[in-house]
């Protein structure tokens, strides 16, 4: 295969030519090497949950339909969904408590490397939890709240206070009857592997609400969690300029890329870096100066907060070691690709793993301490200094970089939606009734080698603003976005309708809003809320006209975020297909019966386009129930000189 077919990047595409002439392998070629890839695998119809098995029900209705416990195609592919979306609510969920953790040892300790850098946040989430702000300290304030949320992983009894805080009353009340209401979030994963054991249970409607119960968990909890203190302890995101894709690395400096999904080192590397001593160091070296780039989430972290360049998505982690200029690969967790360990070892690039929970074969391993941040930070800082010196193969960055604006928040978006005075969801809400802008997207979600590199992301949401459909985008998306120049505010003209045009143009947006990393996916829930609190648009999030999608999805984290999108009232389509479509019953009620539960459902579709307009298409219909597609809209001028009035 031709670069030019695995990749629309430019960067990437020059990286492949490159890889392929040094004749080094990588995820395409793997790829290729698994061909053809286990079909019942694909199907979701293989069990090996006990070792009477394993056992596969044959799709052509020929042989077995069982396994040899009974377990029908239906029962097995629901099973295999869940302990997919209990992996990834567990991987969000544990960055989670981490953060928590680190938050914790801010409360209690009298001098640590963290602190708490947004007070005002700090209240309005303690506020939220019910906990008394008025005259009191931040440390006290913010030990009450440590409190809370630690308590939320283990709680033995009564509900998640997260959900309850953060979700709209009306869905509250819809999964208390339909049962789905989160409890803890380490019970709801713990609950998972126990119904999904052998000889638990076979009815795959149950095993599913118990998924469904679990992704709430994730993301009206362990994910909210993860942010909101990630906000407080690292500063709240500000629109900020950023850079991207691998021409941000500097050939004349130290570079380092962080890699994974964490904030908690890479925030402290992000600081550290500009010590005067460092740089000197670094100087003594022969180089220019320190540079830090991110890869996936742990990116997107440092992106927000600092506007810390973005060297590539998910995909990219390869391409980014054969410039032959990374001094240190600095990974903590998820999204790390063991191939990394063998590729570093023909360049002189150092992998150093970081996290107890994930190190790699051939990689050095530094441990991070969260009490230990600042001098460990150093440590790996030194390193790569003294690794300049050791470049050996020819250095080969694409001269390939594009700028945008990323930082947006559930907060900031106030302001950069035209509520500049009044902290007011209200010019959103009015625009979207007035009918200039259709609805909302949210366009998330990793790589595959399967779909054509950043391809599906990227013609999905030309398709939606060019239909005048905001979108929102978090994760490998988002930065797949940035490099294609979609998060530059000039994007507006060139890309989308008239409607959303001009929204663009008058507020200077971008028509592509970057609200973070994975865990962010939480921003967007918390978007939705605040858009159904402002009114006018229905009573709850399944009422609103807005879709979800994650065209180019790969990992067990999508499903929980997909299932938890689906699970709050919201359409979501996936490029490639849950691993369900061997078991017909399940198929079915995914991709449609669960709407007249849920009131959002799963979709399927490869073709980025196609997907847009299933979402568009979903949004009109919804429009057209709130009773807002009809041709009354001039009335709304009303509201338009509202709007112009809170400017
Ligand atoms: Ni969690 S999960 S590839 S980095 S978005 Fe990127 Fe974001 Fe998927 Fe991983
Ligand atoms: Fe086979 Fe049932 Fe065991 Fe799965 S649980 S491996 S279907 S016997």
């Amino acid at each position: 295969m031709e670069p030019k077919e695995r990749s629309i990047d430019k960067a990437s595409q020059e990286m492949l030519k490159h890889m392929a002439d040094a004749g080094i392998e990588n995820a395409w070629e793997r790829l290729e090497q698994q061909q053809p890839q286990c079909g019942f695998g694909k199907l979701g119809i293989c069990c090996r949950n006990c070792s009477m098995g394993p056992c596969r029900v044959d799709p052509f209705g020929e042989g077995p339909q069982t396994g040899i416990c009974g377990a029908d195609a239906d029962t097995i592919a629901a099973r295999n969904m869940l302990r997919m979306i209990a992996a990834g609510a567990a991987a969000h969920s544990d960055h989670g408590r981490d953060i928590a953790h680190t938050f914790k040892m801010v409360v209690e300790s009298e001098s640590c490397d963290y602190m708490i850098k947004d007070e005002n946040k700090l209240k309005a989430v303690a506020t939220r939890y019910g906990i008394n702000t008025k005259g009191r300290s931040i440390k006290e304030i913010a030990k009450d709240l440590s409190d809370v949320v630690m308590n939320e992983f283990g709680r033995q009894d009564g509900a998640l206070a997260t959900a309850a805080a953060y979700a709209p009353k009306t869905r509250q009340k819809l999964w208390n009857q339909l049962g789905v209401t989160p409890r803890s979030i380490d019970r709801e994963v713990v609950e998972i592997m126990h119904t999904t054991h052998m000889g638990v249970g076979s009815d795959y409607k149950n095993l599913i609400k118990q998924g469904v119960r679990c992704s709430l968990a994730d993301g009206w909890g362990g994910s909210l969690i993860a942010t909101e203190l990630s906000d407080i302890l690292f500063g709240s995101p500000q629109p900020i300029r950023f850079g991207a894709n691998l021409g941000v690395l500097d050939k004349k400096k130290v570079n380092i890329i962080v890699h994974g999904h964490e904030p908690t080192l890479s925030d402290i590397v992000v600081a550290v870096s500009q010590e005067s001593e460092l740089l000197k160091f670094a100087k003594e070296k022969g180089a220019d100066g320190i540079n830090i780039a991110g890869i996936c989430c742990t990116a997107n972290e440092i992106l927000m907060r600092h506007g810390i360049p973005v060297a590539g998505n998910f995909l990219q982690q390869e391409l980014a070691i054969m410039t032959g200029a990374v001094d240190v690969m600095l990974v903590d967790v998820q999204c790390i690709m063991p191939a990394l360990s063998s590729l570093c070892s023909c360049f002189h690039t150092k992998l150093i793993t970081t996290s107890p929970k994930c190190k790699i074969v051939g990689a050095e391993h530094i441990e991070f301490r969260e009490d230990k941040a600042v001098q460990i930070a150093r440590q790996i800082i030194k390193t790569a200094i003294e690794n300049f010196t050791n470049r050996k193969s020819e250095i080969k960055i694409p001269k390939i970089t594009e700028r945008g604006i990323a930082g947006f928040t559930t907060e900031n978006i106030y302001y950069a939606l035209g509520g500049s005075f009044r902290r007011s969801y209200r010019p959103l809400n009015d625009a979207i009734i007035s009918g200039r802008l259709r609805g909302a997207a949210g366009v998330v979600g990793c790589n595959n080698p399967k779909q054509m590199h950043d391809y599906c992301h990227i013609e999905m949401i030309k398709e939606l603003i060019k239909n005048d459909v905001l979108v929102v985008s978090t994760g490998c998306g988002a930065m797949a976005a940035g490099k294609a120049g979609l998060m530059r505010p000039e994007a507006a003209e060139k890309y989308c309708g008239q409607g959303l045009r001009e929204i663009c143009e008058t507020l200077g947006i971008p028509p592509v809003l970057h609200v973070g990393s994975c865990v962010d996916n939480s921003r967007i829930l918390t978007i939705l809320a605040n858009i159904v609190a402002e009114g006018g648009l229905g009573d709850d999030i399944s009422d609103l006209p807005v879709a979800g999608a994650a065209p180019e999805w790969m990992s067990e984290k999508a499903v929980s975020i997909g299932m938890y999108f689906v699970a709050s009232g919201v359409f979501t389509v996936v490029g490639e297909p849950l691993p369900v479509l061997g078991a017909e019953k399940l198929t079915k009620y995914l991709t449609d019966e669960i709407e007249k539960e849920l009131g959002g459902k799963w979709a399927f579709e490869k073709d980025p386009v196609k997907a847009a307009r299933l979402m568009i298409k979903h949004i009109e219909a919804k429009r057209d129930a709130l009773g807002i597609n009809t041709k009354k809209d001039r009335k709304l001028y009303d509201m338009e000189e509202r709007r112009a009035l809170a400017i």
